[in-house]
């Protein structure tokens, strides 16, 4: 058995910093909105704050293109707003989590502006060039937000690698210097107090690309561990690495329990799931519930201790749960708690997305009021290639990431609480009815049932440490699983769709104590009502 560590019992809430709180009136969340906040979150009882950049930026894919990772960007505020949020969150006992953008840096950076000025600039070797021919790309490799990988530059008749945006040059992770600064980076916010990173496509560093390798390059993990032993293990520190290319086999190495690599590791499996084959995330299909469950199952199962998950349904890039696998106009409330029932009885880590805990839904605008260049892309790509109008947007209204990037809904006063100005992208119109104020207090509301599935972790250890068993595997509406350690059992049953179903487990819960339920009470024990969710305990 190994040592338990602090973020094992922990709950995370991510905030993306531009849609949290607003403090001064531009129409743009800020550090000290955020601060403003932190009773909130407290309440909540989350044990930290997952920030999304907030380090100075163009802003071309908000703040994930980043132009000095010492400095904080005007529009947040600035590092000493940033160590006055460490301090006071800390009163909270809530700690800081930053994000780390490690694959690539702005086209603004330092660095890069260097970098293009001549082939032997000491900062050239910083990113990852080809020569070539204006108009003739070293190979076919496509960026993730649309076009070309490669950018020419022609004072210097070289090509540059970006993965994402043009505006977001790949960072060389071969050269050592360049491995050097960021460490040297790390280790300055450490000091500052941060508790914790999270790692952009931090699977994409690793990149080869004359071998057409993006994901899971063959240095991958010896970056990794040199990364951790010159900085992350110097502290006590919660480390969560994205990787959208990683199977439970990897994901056993970045979570390894001996603390070589991070703690946990995102990955995405169960979020391909309601696309067509072989397609991407815009071609939209059914999910389909039983690999749901049995990917979920696998993971649980996989990384039992040899490993660790994080648990999330949603993030700054993904649609609004409720919206998605639950059901947002007649069960939103009682689907908003399955679904977080359902997530947080599992092991690992569960991350919050702000609004998650309100049951905040997608949003349906008009192309324009769309601020997200992936969104501005996709649609220009499409209606180009000759797609129907209406399936565009469809698409983008089921996976656009501006659905989770709508300014939080605070209370039903204008521009539901969130600015005195005018908000950088419309508020969604659903927050008279959908805000925080009327949830706080209210026992039933969806806050409180996440602020109750938050101190559970802290109160039954077998959320913790507990095994994992899928039952009913092959049942199509309900999602049941129980958990077990030496002295506690936990059994989970939710109803995933909207008909009334036979209970089938009546026996096994039968001298089990009821600790949460998405409805008042039991009328009738032998059916689950539409989208019913049950967390039972017996120790
Ligand atoms: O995202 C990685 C990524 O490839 C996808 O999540 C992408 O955002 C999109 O959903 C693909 O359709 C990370 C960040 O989370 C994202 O916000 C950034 O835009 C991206 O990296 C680049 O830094």
């Amino acid at each position: 058995v190994t040592e338990k560590k602090w973020w094992q019992s922990a709950v995370v809430y991510q905030i993306y910093p531009k849609s949290f709180q607003d403090s001064n009136g531009d129409g743009v969340g800020d550090l000290r909105g955020i601060m403003e906040r932190l009773e909130y979150l407290g309440k909540l009882g989350i044990d930290a704050i997952w920030l999304s950049p907030v380090c100075k930026s163009p802003q071309a894919d908000n703040g994930y293109d980043i132009s000095d990772y010492q400095d904080i960007d005007p529009m947040f505020g600035s590092v000493e707003d940033m160590e006055a949020l460490i301090k006071e969150a800390k009163k909270y006992n809530i700690r800081i989590i930053m994000d780390l953008v490690l694959n690539h840096t702005s086209n603004k950076h330092r660095w890069f502006e260097e970098a293009k000025k001549s082939k032997d600039n000491p900062y050239h070797d910083y990113y990852v060039w080809r020569d070539g021919e204006e108009g003739v790309e070293p190979n076919d490799m496509k960026a993730v937000f649309g076009g070309s990988a490669w950018e020419w530059v022609p004072e210097i008749k070289q090509y540059y690698f970006h993965q994402f945006l043009p505006e977001q040059p790949d960072l060389n992770w071969e050269n050592p210097q360049v491995r050097k600064e960021i460490y040297d980076m790390i280790l300055w916010w450490m000091e500052k107090g941060v508790g914790g990173f999270r790692l952009d496509v931090i699977d994409q560093i690793a990149k080869e690309p004359d071998k057409k390798i993006t994901i899971n390059g063959p240095r991958l993990h010896e970056y990794f561990r040199e990364m951790s032993k010159e900085t992350f293990q110097k502290g006590d520190l919660i480390t969560v690495g994205e990787a959208w290319g990683a199977d439970p086999e990897r994901a056993k190495l970045y979570s390894n329990p001996d603390g070589s690599e991070f703690s946990m590791v995102f990955q995405f499996e169960h979020i391909g799931l309601d696309q067509q084959e072989g397609k991407d995330k815009w071609d939209l299909a059914p999910l389909p519930f039983l690999k749901l469950k049995q990917i979920m199952n696998r993971w649980q199962t996989e990384l039992y201790n040899c490993g660790w998950n994080s648990l999330f349904w949603n993030n700054h890039d993904l649609p609004r749960i409720v919206s998605r696998w639950g059901n947002d106009k007649e069960y939103r409330v009682e689907s908003a708690k399955m679904l977080a029932i359902l997530l947080h009885g599992m092991q690992g880590t569960p991350y919050i997305f702000e609004g998650e805990e309100l049951g905040m839904t997608n949003v349906r605008y008009n192309i324009e009021d769309y601020r997200d260049v992936e969104i501005q892309n996709v649609y220009k790509e499409r209606i180009a290639a000759g797609y129907d109008k209406e399936d565009v947007m469809n698409s983008i209204y089921a996976k656009g990431r501006d659905n989770a990037r709508t300014p939080m809904q605070w209370d039903d006063t204008e521009n539901a609480g969130f600015t005195t100005g005018t908000p950088w992208i419309k508020v969604n119109d659903n927050y008279k009815t959908i805000n925080a104020k009327s949830q706080v207090d209210d026992p039933d509301s969806i806050f409180n049932c996440y602020r109750k599935l938050v101190s559970f972790r802290k109160e039954y250890p077998v959320l913790v440490d507990g095994s994992f068993k899928l039952l009913l595997a092959e049942d199509e509406n309900i999602f049941a699983y129980e958990r077990k350690n030496a002295d506690e059992t936990l059994l989970v049953v939710c109803n995933f769709y909207g008909n009334t179903v036979k209970m089938p487990l009546t026996e096994e819960t039968e001298d089990m104590e009821l600790l949460i339920s998405n409805y008042k009470e039991i009328e009738d024990s032998s059916v689950l009502r539409p989208y019913e969710a049950r967390m039972y305990y017996k120790k």
